[in-house]
């Protein structure tokens, strides 16, 4: 079960979209596409595009087009070609047929990035999953692929029994990578919560828009930071001292793309843990990409398919330092006008950044009466770690703590039974607790172990 999806590692490729009658308006139709084929290795030697309202059904492109693409193939002597779009398996089969090279869409490319970068056995695992899942509508074409590697052009390809049998196969996996990844992410979720001490922040972002940059810019971590995309598919968390606050927890994720393959997302949802539970989000974009409006609209989209395009997020401007970045950072605050512009890289604005994180997490800040017995030390360092305790009132074995303390903070000790919580009246505004000296601080580093 090798060849479940296939590669462009170092092949001739030639690229194709598919545009909407009148393009889509980019500058370069093609820089996303061609980035992702750079990333897994690929040679790109053309480009074509058809300007087209629907695709056609057997073929995706026209016929005319498909013509014109045959001849390219044989110009530049390619060993594939790269659809933007996603093929139906049967459109996928056609082309083959046609162009006698092989064919990728925009998924497998993606898939086939993934699996190279994948590190832990988690992520490997996800991945195979979603590999599986693209793969087993497509058995019977991998299956003449392959045959057609080894018994050349024209051989019988295997019989329906063989396929049947793989088939069976394949589920089976699926259903057991299902159930592990299941594990994995129960496990996750107990580890997560586990550190509910503690306000957390998750990086968001299209890849490639400088998350581990800023993740090693904001707490002296040493993540991977690449010019590549998908450079990063693990969770990384780390402390962050975030000034006129104190300890949070900021983590960095596997970035986003358009159109992200629905069967990755679910095979990561151990992964994207952090994101889920996080109490702010971090949505870092790409200012200096002439895509960015896009980029920000598709991230939104993947959000939403976590169930967390509610949560508070703040938008980070990244790589305003680079060029072409100053004209599209202005238009883009008229749109945005509550984004912060950084540089990751050279480190700008990472106060201002810091600042907005702080007034964002204190915005959700509760004036109440906290009730608890006067033995309960541990909630008392509590409340004074994370929030400011005004008053203490005495009343036999009972203690009454007037606090304003993060609507997070109050969230995880509401059920504690021997704490009754009185809300005085609507939110404030108060940044508190600068010095915090909280002994059950996190760690520095929470490495994700597989
Ligand atoms: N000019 C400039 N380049 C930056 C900045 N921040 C990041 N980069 C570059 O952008 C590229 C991607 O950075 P990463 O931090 O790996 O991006 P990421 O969002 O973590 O990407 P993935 O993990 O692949 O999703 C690298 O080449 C960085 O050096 C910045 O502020 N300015
Ligand atoms: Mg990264």
């Amino acid at each position: 079960m090798q060849d479940r999806v296939q590669s462009v590692a170092s092949e001739a490729t030639i690229l194709v979209r598919l545009l909407p009658p009148g393009g889509d308006g980019f500058q370069d139709p093609f820089a996303e596409l061609e980035g992702l084929a750079k990333t897994a290795g690929a040679r790109v030697v053309g480009r074509l595009s058809q300007q087209r309202e629907r695709p056609h059904p057997a073929t995706y492109l026209g016929k005319g087009k498909v013509e014109e693409l045959e001849q390219l193939v044989k110009h530049h002597d390619a060993d594939a070609v790269l659809f933007d779009n996603d093929l139906a398996p049967a459109q996928t089969r056609n082309l083959e047929k046609a162009l006698d090279v092989k064919v990728l869409d925009r998924t497998e490319v993606i898939l086939d990035i993934f699996s190279t970068h994948a590190q832990t056995i988690e992520s490997r695992l996800a991945v195979e999953l979603a590999q599986l899942e693209y793969a087993l509508p497509r058995l019977k074409r991998m299956w003449t692929h392959l045959s057609r590697l080894k018994m050349g052009i024209g051989m019988r390809g295997p019989g329906e029994k063989q396929l049947e049998t793989d088939r069976r196969l394949v589920e089976k996996r699926i259903h057991d990578l299902r159930t592990q990844l299941g594990e994995f992410e129960r496990r996750k979720e107990r580890q997560v919560s586990g550190r509910r001490g503690f306000m957390s922040i998750s990086l968001v972002g299209y890849t490639n828009a400088g998350k581990s940059t800023l993740m090693n810019a904001m707490t002296a971590a040493d993540v991977v930071v690449e010019d590549k995309l998908f450079a990063t598919l693990d969770t990384r968390t780390r402390r962050w001292q975030l000034p006129n606050w104190g300890p949070v927890l900021l983590s960095d994720t596997v970035g986003f793309i358009r159109d992200l393959p629905h069967s990755l997302i679910a095979s990561f949802k151990a992964t994207l843990e952090e994101t889920r539970q996080a109490d702010l989000l971090l949505h870092v974009a790409d200012a200096s990409n002439p895509e960015v409006y896009e980029q920000i609209a598709a991230v939104y989209s993947v959000l939403e398919e976590l169930g967390v395009e509610a949560k508070d997020t703040l938008l980070v401007l990244n790589k305003v330092d680079a060029e072409g970045a100053a004209d599209r950072v202005h238009s883009l605050l008229n749109r945005y006008p509550h984004a912060i512009a950084i540089s990751a890289k050279e480190k700008q604005g990472i106060s201002e950044l810091a600042h907005a994180v702080s007034a964002a997490l204190s915005r959700s800040f509760q004036d109440v009466d906290v009730e608890t017995s006067v033995s309960n030390g541990k909630l008392m360092a509590y409340m004074a770690a994370h929030g400011e305790v005004l008053s203490k009132r005495y009343s036999e074995e009972r203690v009454i703590m007037h606090c304003r303390i993060p609507e997070a903070y109050l969230n995880r000790i509401q059920d504690d039974e021997d704490v009754s919580i009185r809300r005085r009246d609507t939110p404030c505004n108060i940044v508190g607790n600068e010095d915090s000296t909280s002994d059950d601080s996190p760690p520095d580093t929470i490495e994700e172990v597989a």
